[in-house]
């Protein structure tokens, strides 16, 4: 049976790659897209992978995913510290949910030190880049798996 995987990411992901300080690389968020699918199509994992500058898009994404995955991956970006309607969804997700940054979030502004996200997830990868994102991608299939 393959597995699918909601890949979710938050507001500004899609400036990957353009942001003039380079805090998430040079690498365009289209292209972090393509290395996942490859992974993912290497791990035998379908992937679905959006993003959106908007909460309750994102609230919507992770309840279908209730329906139609079977984990999550997600970059909440800047709601990850704000938002406790995306933690709700989470909570109502039964799968493994990892959380993912490209940045290592601690070692930045205090403000990014508290995650509503990691209250749910089931573990949390940052500070890799798009290297990241592949490994949690490998996390998943193995979680699955076992
Ligand atoms: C991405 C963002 O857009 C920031 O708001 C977060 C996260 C960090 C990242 O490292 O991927 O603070």
């Amino acid at each position: 049976m393959t597995h699918r995987v909601f890949f979710l990411n938050g507001p500004n992901a899609n400036l990957y790659g353009l942001d003039k300080h380079g805090t998430y690389g040079s690498e365009s968020f289209a292209s972090i897209e393509t290395r996942c699918q490859h992974h993912a199509t290497a791990l035998g994992l379908a992937l679905d992978f959006r993003q959106s500058n908007h909460e309750g898009v994102l609230v919507d994404w992770i309840q279908e995913a209730r329906l139609n995955a079977d984990a999550i991956v997600i970059n909440a970006a800047g709601l990850t510290y704000s938002s406790v309607p995306i933690l709700d969804a989470l909570l109502a997700f039964d799968g493994p949910i990892i959380e993912a940054h490209m940045s290592n979030i601690w070692k930045r502004e205090r403000f990014r030190h508290h995650s509503y996200v990691s209250k749910a997830a089931t573990g949390v990868i940052a500070g890799l880049g798009a290297l990241g994102y592949e490994l949690a991608l490998t996390a998943v299939a193995e979680l699955l798996a076992t």
